[in-house]
Parts: structure tokens; C-alpha cells; sequence
């Protein structure tokens, strides 16, 4: 596995915690690292513990069955079993060494799950002819949301709610964010959830497992499942008023390129994105 780069970033997101440093060769767990002295971080919103976040003291009392279906909880990683912390017999982050042990402001000790909704048009020029790239290869553009937390540019993902569908949570991000579904008037609704649900009804997983993101700790980590929406013909997401929603802050086609900047790990999913539509990259 590549050794996580965001998730070693020097200061936490929204916080004045600075990382332990680590350096590339230190990252896996399998190699001595004895001068190691993470900082420990939870942040008070994740402490206060909303619905979505477990107990700071969560061994104590009824152990969490850590890789299984915990009741409504999954704990069970994408990347195969996870190991625990010998010591504090939490567990351990698949990837490596993040410089931070506790959860940082995510909820789950363990895998927190994300899934992410790719949608995809063809670029047209003036003509509406696709456009083509230096090659020939025609230029793919998707729906991409401005995050309110970093201000990065990103794909309109978001946690998988207790025991929804991965696609439904797709579905529901999507219109959150990038058509601020929650504001529409009622009547504007139906019309927004039939559109969506045509689109969603044919996608292609192109990606599953850990993200690099920039709140992974030693002991929480993002995982998720990209999925790719493409509108071959345009006449799907044609109707789509893109308005920016919930934490997102704007809302715009981005085109799939390799110099695309990008929150965590999402330009590695856009890759795979390219790879399958066989698109300009
Ligand atoms: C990323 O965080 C995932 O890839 C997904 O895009 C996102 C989910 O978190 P929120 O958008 O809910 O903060 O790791
Ligand atoms: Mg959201
Ligand atoms: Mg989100």
C-alpha cells in the first residue's frame, strides 16, 4: 500500500494539534519507529457524543466487535481485518503511522465509512461536439462540491448513515451537497429525487477501501466506496440545477485532468474514473 501523505498533514483540520512527524519509511507499523510519540487528539464535538460518534471510554464496559457488524455499527474494513493496538487494544490505522492516536473529529474508533458519488458528462464545444485532447481522447467532466471545512474542491461524498445502503447514501449526498436537495421547495422535490434516481440506477464501483484523508488518525480512519455516474448522452444531468448544499460552499464540472487538485485521496478515484471511461486524462 502507497504510505498515506494527507494523513500525515502537520496540523489537524480545524484545530491548533500539530502531528508527531512521520517520515515515509516510518509509516508502516512493522517497522521500528521507538522515538515515536503521538499526540493524542479528540476533538470536544466528537467527545460530546452525538448519535454518530462512539464513547471516548469504548472498552470499557461491552467491547465493540471490532471487523464484524457491530448491531447497527460496521466495523469491518474494507482493507481485510485490522489489527489492534497491543497496548491501548484499539485499533490500529491499516496504512500506518498518522502522528495522532484517538479519534481527531471522526466519530468511529475504527473504519468510518464514506461513499462517494462520481457523476460524469462528456465536455462539449460550441457545436456540442465532444472535446478531444491532444490524443483524440475525448475530455470527461464531473460534479464537483467546494467543502465548507478546507475550502478544497472534492467529490460530493459523505458518511454512510447506521445501516443505509451504500447507494442510497450516494444518492442522498449528492443531492445535499451538489443540488442542496434539503432547501428545495416540496414541490421541486419529486422532480429532483426522479432525475437522481434515473442517473443512479447504473454505476460503476471504480474504487473501495482506505482514503487518505487529512482527519485519519492512528486509530480512526475514512474508508469508501466511489462509484461512477456517467451520463453518456447528457440528457440525465441536463436537468440538474447544481446549487451548492449543507457544508458544501459551491458547486461546479471540474474536468478530469492529472494536474486536478483535489480533497484526500479523491484524484485517485478520478483516475480510475478516466482508466474506465477511457477518457482524457
Ligand atoms: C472523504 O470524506 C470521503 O472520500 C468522502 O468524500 C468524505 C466524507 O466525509 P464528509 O464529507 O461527510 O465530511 O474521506
Ligand atoms: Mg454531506
Ligand atoms: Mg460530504
Amino acid at each position: 500500500e502507497h504510505p498515506h501523505i494527507k494523513a500525515r498533514s502537520e496540523m489537524y483540520p480545524r484545530s491548533n494539534v500539530r502531528r508527531f512527524p512521520v517520515p515515509d519509511d516510518k509509516v508502516p507499523w512493522s517497522v521500528p519507529f521507538p522515538e515515536y510519540q503521538p499526540v493524542y487528539y479528540t476533538s470536544k464535538s466528537v467527545l460530546d457524543q452525538p448519535a454518530w460518534a462512539d464513547r471516548e471510554d469504548i472498552l470499557n464496559g461491552r467491547v465493540p466487535e471490532w471487523n464484524k457488524v457491530d448491531g447497527a455499527i460496521n466495523r469491518c474494513s474494507h482493507m481485510g481485518i485490522y489489527t489492534l493496538d497491543p497496548e491501548t487494544k484499539l485499533p490500529r490505522n491499516p496504512i500506518g503511522r498518522t502522528g495522532i492516536i484517538g479519534r481527531g473529529c471522526l466519530g468511529r474508533w475504527g473504519p468510518n465509512h464514506a461513499a462517494d458519488p462520481i457523476v460524469t458528462r462528456w465536455k462539449l464545444d460550441e457545436q456540442g461536439k465532444p472535446e478531444l485532447d491532444e490524443e483524440g481522447k475525448k475530455i470527461a467532466q464531473f460534479i464537483s462540491i467546494k467543502r465548507g471545512d478546507c475550502n478544497e474542491w472534492a467529490i460530493p461524498g459523505g458518511m454512510v448513515d447506521a445501516e443505509e445502503v451504500i447507494t442510497y447514501t450516494m444518492r442522498r449526498e449528492f443531492g445535499e451537497e451538489a443540488l442542496n436537495s434539503m432547501e428545495v421547495p416540496e414541490c421541486e422535490k419529486e422532480k429532483i429525487a426522479y432525475s437522481v434516481d434515473k442517473l443512479f440506477k447504473n454505476g460503476v464501483e471504480v474504487y473501495r477501501g482506505y482514503v487518505d484523508d487529512p482527519r485519519n488518525t492512528d486509530n480512526a480512519w475514512m474508508e469508501t466506496v466511489a462509484m461512477n455516474f456517467h451520463d453518456a448522452d447528457g440528457s440525465g444531468v441536463a436537468q440538474f440545477k447544481l446549487t451548492a448544499g449543507d457544508d458544501a460552499v459551491g458547486v461546479q464540472w471540474l474536468d478530469l485532468h492529472h494536474e486536478i487538485s483535489l480533497y484526500a485521496s479523491h484524484k485517485d478515484f478520478l483516475k480510475k474514473v478516466a482508466d474506465h471511461l477511457k477518457a482524457s486524462w
